[in-house]
This record gives C-alpha cells, sequence and structure tokens, in this order.
C-alpha cells in the first residue's frame, strides 16, 4: 500500500497543530503506521532538502526545519502521497485555498505548517532517510468487533 511522509513544521508544532493536522488525516481515511516527535539535526536537514541546495532561501530553510522540534510521520493509504499534497494547499499560504492546511493556518511561505512528499520517489527517500523499518507499524483495522 501507498505510504507518505509528512511532517509538522516547527511552526506547526509550536502553535499546537499537531493535533489537528493528523486529526485531518484520520478522518480522512488513511492510516497512521509510524510518529515521532524529533528535533532534526543540520545534516538530515541538508539532505531532505537537498533539492533546494541552490536555492536563495536554502539557509533560512534549513536554519528554521532544525529550529525546534518537528512532529514526523509516515501515512499509508491508496493515492495518499497526492491527495495529502491536496489537503495541505499550496506551498505559499496565501494561494492556498481556504479548507487546506496550509490555507487555513498559513501566513508566510517559509512558516507553512506542514511538509509532504511530492513523489512516490520523494516518499521512498524521505521515509528511509526519517525512520528505522523498525519504526514502521504494520496493522490491521478491519477487527473491530471490541468497539460498541
Ligand atoms: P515542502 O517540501 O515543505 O512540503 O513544500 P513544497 O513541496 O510545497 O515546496 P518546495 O518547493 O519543496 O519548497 C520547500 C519549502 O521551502 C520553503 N520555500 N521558501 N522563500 C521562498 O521563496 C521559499 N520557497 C519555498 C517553503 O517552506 C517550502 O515548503
Ligand atoms: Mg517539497
Amino acid at each position: 500500500m501507498e505510504k507518505t511522509f509528512l511532517m509538522v513544521k516547527p511552526d506547526g508544532v509550536q502553535r499546537n497543530l499537531i493535533g489537528d493536522i493528523t486529526s485531518r488525516f484520520e478522518k480522512k481515511g488513511y492510516k497512521l503506521v509510524g510518529a515521532k516527535l524529533m528535533t532534526i539535526k543540520q545534516a538530515l536537514a541538508e539532505e531532505h532538502y537537498g533539492e533546494h541546495s541552490d536555492k536563495p532561501f536554502f539557509g533560512e530553510l534549513v536554519g528554521f526545519i532544525t529550529s525546534g522540534p518537528v512532529f514526523a510521520m509516515v501515512w499509508e493509504g491508496e493515492n495518499v502521497i497526492a491527495t495529502a499534497r491536496q489537503m495541505m494547499g499550496a506551498t505559499n499560504p496565501k494561494d492556498a485555498t481556504t479548507g487546506t492546511i496550509r490555507g487555513d493556518y498559513g501566513v508566510t511561505v517559509g512558516k507553512n505548517v506542514i511538509h509532504g512528499s511530492d513523489s512516490s520517489e520523494s516518499a521512498e527517500r524521505e521515509i528511509n532517510l526519517f525512520f528505522d523499518e523498525s519504526e514502521l507499524i504494520p496493522y490491521q483495522k478491519d477487527n473491530l468487533t471490541w468497539v460498541y
């Protein structure tokens, strides 16, 4: 089943948005298979954002993502990579539709609340960068006889 890497960025953690953001993906119907609160080290940040290393905002981007705890997650489900990107909204919150995470909570492009993998290649790369295989928990939700 398809998996994606999502991360509540330091601004989202500071603004108490972990619950709201995880709730949106739970209610949508996706399955959380891994999650951790962590502080990203410089080297991991530079590798994660390697595609942007020649951009003028690279230093600011790495500085921000390492500035405080993030909430890193792996979510699973059909088309989760593209659908999560739709649920996040446009990169720049000023262009993000109301009802998306960035549209509802973001103001500036640098502090846009959430990261999400943009392709199956980046999802695989980012999941492996942030999680050991032992941290991904396979489980089923179809045996609900104990829910009354
Ligand atoms: P992300 O990787 O964080 O999920 O965001 P994205 O795919 O929507 O956007 P991307 O092009 O990958 O850019 C990564 C992050 O860099 C910051 N950014 N700053 N100052 C600027 O002009 C600028 N442009 C991009 C944003 O925080 C963006 O999420
Ligand atoms: Mg990106």
